[in-house]
């Protein structure tokens, strides 16, 4: 038997998960020796019809669509080192966001990402910047009659609602983590954060904003100062590296951007900045799982 390792994947809706596993399939599919590993052409996977669609629409540049509720992506990835010594299969469910909506208010996984989890010693934790939502300060008291917290200042009151696509990011992430380490005590984690999107960082209207691009770190830390605070206390946990990552190497809602880069090879279009600094390696996050350094 090919052994076999099994990794998780968590992230909220448009986190840019199916992207990156998209870009990862065709690249690896279509690579020389440009990565540390590569496809094993020699496997046979079950079903590649998924991986086939998502990955040509990247080759593309085209976007992906949502993926749809209830549904568990096969993404089976059979690889070998460069010599083709020691061949292994990595399974990494792709997921539709939702399915995080509401461990949330509930504080509980279905038991098939529940068993994921526990069997996996990898996670891939994906984080979109350009859908960061900020720390909203709580003033005031709440008030229970609703006319008069709209006459004080219906602004400044946020009711609490255990919904993921309105909580300050670092809120939810922070509620995952510990989900994850609360029901996994005893294992050990290779943790990638993956801050998708990472090109409008570099385009962004604020030199201090841009002056993150090199240092993704950085960004985690100040912008998720709690699950930064949280993953450093128990780092025996979780052992985690840090990536910026541009799937597209663009913009794809942009069409002056999308044309820069239809001459550009496809493993060139890639950015991914990492501990050791920028380069076009999409499965720099992935090694960090593999490799366990
Ligand atoms: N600018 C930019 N946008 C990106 C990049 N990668 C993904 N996106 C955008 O991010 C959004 C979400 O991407 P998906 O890969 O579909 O995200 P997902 O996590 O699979 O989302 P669900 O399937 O809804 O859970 C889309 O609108 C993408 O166009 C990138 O490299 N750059
Ligand atoms: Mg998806």
């Amino acid at each position: 038997m090919m052994p076999e390792r099994q990794f998780t994947v968590i992230g909220s809706a448009e986190s840019g998960k199916t992207t990156y596993f998209a870009a990862l399939y065709y690249l690896l599919k279509n690579a020389d020796s440009q990565y540390a590993f590569r496809l094993n052409l020699k496997h046979e996977i079950l079903d590649r019809t998924y991986l086939n669609e998502i990955s040509q629409k990247w080759a593309e540049l085209e976007e992906i669509d949502h993926t749809v509720t209830g549904f568990w992506g096969k993404l089976e990835l059979p690889l070998t080192d460069k010599d083709d010594n020691n061949p292994f299969v990595v399974f990494i469910p792709d997921l539709a966001g939702e399915f995080f909506n509401k461990t949330l208010e509930s504080r509980t996984w279905e038991k098939a990402f529940a068993d994921q989890l526990s069997q996996s010693y990898g996670i891939l934790l994906f984080i979109n910047v350009l859908d960061y939502r900020h720390v909203v300060a709580l003033s005031g008291k709440p008030q229970r009659d609703p006319k008069k917290v709209q006459a004080r200042n219906e602004s400044q009151i946020v009711l609490w609602e255990p919904d993921i696509q309105k909580l300050p990011s670092d809120v939810v992430y922070t509620d995952l983590i510990q989900q994850v380490y609360y029901q996994n005590q005893s294992q050990r984690y290779y943790l990638s954060i993956i801050l998708s999107a990472w090109d409008v960082i570099v385009n962004a209207p604020s030199k201090r904003e841009q002056a993150f691009y090199n240092h993704p770190e950085q960004y985690f830390r100040e912008r998720f100062p709690m699950l930064s605070q949280f993953l450093e206390s128990h780092s025996t946990t979780f052992h985690m590296k840090v990536f910026g990552v541009s799937a597209y190497g663009c913009d794809p809602t942009r069409a002056e951007q999308r044309q820069q880069l239809e001459d550009v090879e496809p493993f060139e279009r890639v950015k991914v900045v990492g501990p050791d600094g920028p380069s076009h390696d999409i499965t720099l996050p992935l090694l960090h799982l593999l490799t366990n350094d």
